[in-house]
């Protein structure tokens, strides 16, 4: 069974039935009595949030050439997720796909700077769990839509710190030190980098962490994947050439390509030493036992892998997010899952799931608390990651990633169709689109992508002069993007 065809199939609503007892559940908000944390059964929760760091910039990845003993930290602690995706990637929609539970195409925020419909600001994550009896509170980069919350209190959250990653840490340290010790809490440490390496492509300073200039035989080497592969779908670099500011990486060298990685893996350290400083926190209060620790990022980079740099495209070291989640009482600490998750739509389920509060109707997205309480269990159904480029032409597409393949389809081009074998080739060097061997592989994931486009309709945006919707959300010409041939 598909990860939606359960649901479509037995006719019910698109929202994912609580697998835990609902006693304080109400779409309505009726907020149960406060009681201390662990009392009523209900959890803290922390999200610890990096920006633009791709799921193998971590040492706990296997990568040799940083080391991030925090992130590590938290995965010796809990389940480290390989196989974890954003709902598109790129900030905004990334993260209004977080707090919301709707994909971009489906909330209308599909680009930065768009803010939500009113209908949906008045429902987000934090004014669930507030209303549910828990103390919110946000530190860092919000940007659903604006970059800090638009407010001392905004959706839901205390906002206890603005966008900026100095000072992050100490702020939740004086929230969890002086937090209401009635109720449960729900604390976001939301942090910019290693975001910055997009100022460090474009040769201008670094503004949330410094970057120490390196010897080239002491940079990284350049990834196995360097190349772009002979099928790569070729609207990728007609973007690409389109606006110099954000790949201003077009005319690198491999010595480039190198300080650039250098560069990244940089500013994933910093970060990391800052979390650290949240993590001792958690040490010295022994929350760990009654609190669930999720880390994760809104997107990843390219990392100089197939030659991009940025975010957008649908390539693994740009969708392929961190993902650790680490469960009241370190349960299954230490252990990794390949289930597929989504911080993006499944992130207002899974919270709402371990806060006992219901999901409102209409969300897709489905809880990963069963995956991360159950390791063992294999992969199974599909997740569907969005993307466009209207930074750029304004070309989309989508990718469908299931447990063995990850099929990847744009609007146009050549070679926009993509198929490749996630177990033997992570580094996607090889589309196998285009071997007739693997056509039922390609029939079926083809048929996945259609299957998600008639169960998720897009909003109504504005439409355009001519009358016709806005390309991007306009699901009768998505369906007819299929190949049929
Ligand atoms: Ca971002």
């Amino acid at each position: 069974m598909d990860r939606y065809g359960l649901i479509v199939a037995a006719g019910l609503p698109a929202v994912i039935p609580m697998a835990t007892g609902s006693a304080f559940a109400s779409d309505g908000g009726n907020a149960p009595a406060h009681r201390p944390a662990g009392s009523d059964g209900r959890p803290n929760i922390i999200y610890i949030m990096t920006d633009q760091q791709w799921a193998g910039a971590m040492s706990c990845a296997g990568n040799p050439d940083l080391s991030t003993p925090n992130m590590d930290r938290l995965a010796g602690n809990g389940i480290r997720f390989t196989n974890a995706y954003c709902s598109f990637p790129l900030s905004g929609p990334s993260r209004a796909a977080m707090f919301t539970g709707y994909m971009p195409s489906e909330s209308g925020v599909v680009e930065n700077e768009k803010p939500l419909p009113d209908s949906l600001a008045a429902r987000t994550l934090g004014t669930l769990l507030a209303e549910s009896g828990y103390d919110c509170a946000y530190a860092g980069k919000w940007h659903v839509n604006t970059i800090s919350l638009p407010g001392k209190e905004a959706f839901g959250f205390h906002n206890i710190k603005g966008n900026g990653d100095a000072g992050i840490a100490e702020a939740c340290i004086d929230y969890l030190r002086g937090r209401p010790d009635d109720r449960p809490f729900f604390l976001v440490a939301s942090y910019t980098n290693p975001h910055n390496i997009c100022e460090f492509a474009r040769g201008q300073n670094t503004p949330h962490a410094k970057v120490e200039p390196a010897g080239i035989g002491d940079c990284p080497n350049l990834p196995a994947n360097f190349a772009v592969a002979p099928y790569d779908a070729d609207i990728l670099r007609y973007e690409k050439s389109l606006n110099y500011s954000l790949y201003p990486t077009a005319s690198y060298t491999p010595d480039d390509w190198r300080q650039y990685r250098n560069a990244y893996f940089r500013l994933v350290e910093a970060v990391d030493a800052e979390i650290g400083k949240i993590l001792d926190e958690i040490d010295s209060q022994d929350l760990w036992r009654n609190t669930v620790v999720i880390f994760t990022s809104d997107h990843g980079d390219g990392a100089g892998a197939h030659q991009w740099n940025q975010k957008t495209a649908l390539y693994e070291e740009v969708v392929n997010v961190p993902m650790i989640v680490c469960l009241p009482g370190k349960r299954n600490a230490g252990t990794v899952s390949e289930a597929l998750v989504c911080n993006g739509v499944d992130f207002m389920p899974s919270v709402c799931d371990w806060a006992c509060t219901a999901v409102p109707a209409g969300r897709s997205g489905r809880s990963f608390r069963s995956a991360a309480e159950n390791v063992e269990r294999p992969a199974e159904g599909y997740i569907v990651v969005e993307t466009n480029f209207l930074q750029t032409s304004g070309s989309f597409g989508w990718m469908v990633r299931s447990p063995k393949y990850k099929y990847v389809l744009y609007d146009k081009g050549r070679n926009r169709e993509q198929l490749f074998d996630m177990e033997n080739d992570r580094g996607e060097m090889r589309n196998l689109a285009v071997e007739k061997k693997y056509r039922d592989v390609l029939l079926e994931h083809r048929a996945m992508l259609r299957e998600w486009l008639e169960t998720h309709p897009a909003t109504t945006l504005k439409k355009r002069p001519d009358g016709l919707n806005p390309p991007v959300t306009d699901r009768a010409r998505h369906l007819r993007l299929i190949p049929e041939y």
